[in-house]
């Protein structure tokens, strides 16, 4: 607490003024999309919208509070740092940071509405169990005593009829907090001895590929920006998913910088953009390879660095020679004078950037994609250079203490099974060989809600509509999977108690701190895990450990990038940066040979193709040229920047922005369907349907549709999300999701 600075003092910066008008979105479009007519409502007109009604809210209170440091625990690039204003136990006003170098002074639209959110009517405040049938959401209040009695009697009979892998934990990130996210949680299921969790949702084939290339993920830092003469946005969507990178993108841009956007869909950024590529979904190995062919042709690579610092260099031009520009043309779908184009710039501007995204790894090919992507910075010397270099992850090649946070130990020598979480609808329905014969009979959801976010929903339901599943959720809200709950269990808010974070984008550690008391009878996910540990009588210390002390295990200060940084530094500043500036400026790679690796054995080895290979998608017009055929579109469903994954989609104020779901159809397929704008269409494959509304554009290539992630399925017209249409196939590398790899049909609903 700080109570010193009062958020009504605070001023703006230029910086800060410029974070905030990109974090509300001034200017740009909705879901970055433009050049459509009959623009759906401008980011511009939401963000006043969306101000005054959280100014209102504020303005109201004419007292000064006292202010608490806190950090935005979702799933964002942005890991904001929020000063909360408290009077008499209750948040009166937020506001970001401004003193933080990326927050600067402001929120997202989406997170402008965190009062409305903590306060909301509809929180879940008490344990409740199942008084309905499943789905149908119908609960009464019991005593925490009585949840926890009956969680500990259920796990135990399960134990002991099935084995204690028959029950599983499922989570995500609704929560990114070191403590109550990737650590505590853990220790309580490998006590149990559960099945463990394949967390491999989101960006794990991008993190799997990028080592094989560098030897770790380590990649430049946001500010880094700034100080760029070309920065490429491959497969990103910054505008709505990472909006306090664009004021450092603005200004590179503003000191003559080159922007280049790789994306079948024009994004905001893709406006403002020198050159924008709009690739066709699911081939930019090929771009990526292609590119490589003209840069070593013309002879546009860096000699010096290549022949120092990297191996592989011949088999590359092998590789890259089997792209010639025609080829990529035809496969990508991008004329050859802009690849020509993209090409040539990149090899003759420096230093340059390129930002690699997740929505585009989230394919049959996207393991395989981003290895072809993360050779480019190497073949023109843009590695460990200020300014320049390459950028997927930032939160893997360091870390706060994984073991000592989540107790390996405590599951002995037991072998327990693996499930991945994009199979979820399958494992609940018995379909995989392992769940057949040994199903799962509990599932504990913390973190995460699978009725919305997960592929393949349909399938997922039908598992949770299980008599015999016992379903445990603790959430904040009564979303779509809590009604499915046998017992309900009430988790506080970020506000509400202690926790540290890491960026994943930037350099920075942060502490946030407690502001106000749980609300109802909320609980931290450290204290529902540790109760429910010790009320099952498990007394291994870790069990009795409290926030503080968990906090302090996972600084190891052993860690090279936490020199400098302790608990107690921490608390006091608020937030540090790690020990780290410029990634690989020493030309050390961790590799098996110690360079940079254009051919990797270890990728050999692992299956894959040693250089790079563009590879078709699994459901597509190459490989399953029957169901193209009844399929046509390639569907594409990435984040908007009105939701974060299915979070704040139940704020009336955000609901206003977001409006009804839409889907935006390229002006050539809406015509060849008679589909006209604003028309209610039905969009369908084997997998299932639902309904949205028509938005005709050229902001989408033409063969594929878009619409955005994650919404609360209850919260629409039929009750379905677009996930009932998503496919629950594994990608190439680290099992990841294939949400992109989806072929659909429309027609007028
Ligand atoms: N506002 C907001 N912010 C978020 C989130 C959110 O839901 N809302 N989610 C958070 C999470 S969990 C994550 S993982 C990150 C994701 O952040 P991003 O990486 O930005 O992820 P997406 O929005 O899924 O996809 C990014 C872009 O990939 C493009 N794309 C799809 N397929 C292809 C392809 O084949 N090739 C190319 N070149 N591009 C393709 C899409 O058009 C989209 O513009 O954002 C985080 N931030
Ligand atoms: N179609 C499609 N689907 C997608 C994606 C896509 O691009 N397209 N993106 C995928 C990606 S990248 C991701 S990462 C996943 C995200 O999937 P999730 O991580 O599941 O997404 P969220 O909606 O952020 O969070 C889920 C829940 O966590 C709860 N929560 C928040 N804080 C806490 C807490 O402190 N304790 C407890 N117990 N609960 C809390 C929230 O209330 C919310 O209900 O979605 C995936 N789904
Ligand atoms: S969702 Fe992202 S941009 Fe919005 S406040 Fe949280 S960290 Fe910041
Ligand atoms: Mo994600």
């Amino acid at each position: 607490m700080d109570t010193n600075k009062r958020l009504s003092d605070l001023k703006l910066s230029r910086r800060a003024f410029l974070a905030t008008s990109a974090a509300t979105g001034g200017g740009v479009m909705l879901f970055g999309l433009t050049g459509c007519k009959n623009q759906i409502d401008t980011i511009s007109d939401e963000a006043e919208k969306a101000n005054s009604v959280a100014s209102a809210e504020v303005t109201s209170q004419r007292v000064k509070g006292d202010i608490y440091y806190n950090v935005c625990p979702r799933n964002c690039h942005d890991t904001c740092t929020i000063l909360t204003e408290v009077v008499d136990d209750r948040i009166v006003r937020i506001q970001g940071d401004p003193d933080h170098p990326i927050t600067a002074g402001g929120l997202c639209v989406k997170m402008n509405h965190y009062i409305n959110w903590v306060y909301h009517p509809d929180r879940v405040l008490y344990p409740m169990k199942r008084i309905g049938k499943k789905g149908e959401g119908k609960f009464e209040r019991i005593t925490w005593e009585e949840a926890y009695d009956t969680i500990t009697e259920k796990f135990n009979d399960i134990t002991q009829e099935f084995g204690s892998e028959a029950i599983m934990p499922y989570s995500y990130s609704g929560n990114l907090g070191i403590i109550n996210n990737y650590g505590v949680p853990y220790r309580f299921f490998h006590k149990i001895g559960a099945t463990h969790l394949d967390r491999a949702i989101c960006s794990d084939a991008g993190s799997m590929a990028n080592p094989y290339t560098y030897g770790h993920n380590g990649g430049v830092d946001p500010e880094s920006y700034a100080r760029t003469k070309m920065y490429v946005s491959w497969g990103i969507n910054e505008a709505a998913t990472n909006v306090h990178a664009i004021k450092f993108i603005q200004e590179a841009k503003e000191k003559g910088a080159k922007i280049v956007v790789v994306n079948p869909v024009r994004t905001a950024l893709a406006n403002q953009a020198d050159l924008f590529l709009q690739v066709k979904p699911g081939t930019d190995g090929a771009l990526a390879l292609g590119v490589m062919n003209i840069l070593i042709k013309e002879e546009l690579y860096d000699e010096e660095f290549v022949n120092n610092h990297t191996i592989g260099f011949e088999e590359l031009v092998k590789e890259a020679e089997k792209y010639p520009i025609e080829k990529v043309s035809e496969i990508t779908g991008l004329r050859s004078e802009e690849i020509l184009e993209f090409a040539r710039m990149y090899g003759t501007t420096k230093p340059s950037i390129v930002r690699v995204g997740y929505g585009m790894q989230r394919n049959t090919n996207g393991g395989n994609t981003v290895r072809a992507i993360s050779l480019l910075p190497p073949l023109v010397g843009m590695v460990g250079v200020d300014g320049g270099g390459y950028v997927y992850i930032n939160s893997q090649f360091w870390g706060y203490d994984w073991d000592a946070l989540r107790r390996f130990d405590l599951y002995g020598d037991r072998e327990l099974r693996t499930l991945n979480m994009n199979e979820l609808g399958k494992i609940l329905t018995g379909q995989l060989d392992s769940t057949a014969k040994l199903p799962i009979k509990s599932l504990f959801v913390y973190n995460s809600n699978p009725m919305a976010i997960a592929p393949n929903v349909n399938l997922v339901r039908k598992g949770l509509e299980r008599e015999d599943l016992f379903l445990v959720v603790a959430d904040i809200f009564h979303n779509d999977t809590v009604d499915y709950a046998d017992i309900i269990l009430p988790a506080a808010t970020f506000f509400e108690y202690e926790d540290i974070h890491q960026d994943y984008l930037g350099y920075y550690v942060r502490h946030n701190t407690p502001a106000i008391k749980p609300l109802g009878e909320s609980k931290s996910n450290l204290d529902i895990f540790h109760d429910l540990a010790r009320h099952m009588g498990f007394d291994d210390d870790c069990f009795k450990e409290t926030t503080e002390d968990a906090c302090r295990i996972a600084i190891n200060p052993d860690n090279k990038y936490l020199k400098n940084i302790s608990y107690d530094d921490l608390k006091e500043k608020h937030w540090m940066r790690i020990n780290e500036t410029t990634p690989f400026s020493d030309k050390v790679f961790p590799t098996p040979s110690g360079k940079i690796e254009f051919y990797s054995e270890k990728l050999k080895n692992d299956g894959y193709h040693p250089v790079a290979e563009y590879v078709p998608l699994e459901e597509g017009e190459i490989k399953t040229p029957d169901l193209f055929k009844k399929y046509p579109l390639q569907l594409l469903s990435p984040a908007t920047k009105n939701l974060l994954n299915s979070q704040m989609h139940n704020i009336p104020q955000i609901q206003d922005i977001l409006g009804d779901p839409i889907i935006y159809i390229n002006k050539k397929d809406a015509e060849s369907r008679n589909i006209n704008e604003g028309d209610l269409i039905e969009i369908f494959n084997d997998r299932g349907k639902t309904k949205l509304k028509a938005v005709i554009t050229d902001a989408t290539k033409e063969g594929s549709v878009v619409t955005f992630a994650c919404p609360w399925p209850k919260l629409l017209q039929d009750g379905t999300s677009i996930n009932e249409l998503t496919p629950d196939r594994i990608g190439d590398m680290a099992g990841v999701s294939t949400f992109h790899t989806n072929l659909v049909e429309i027609k007028l609903a």
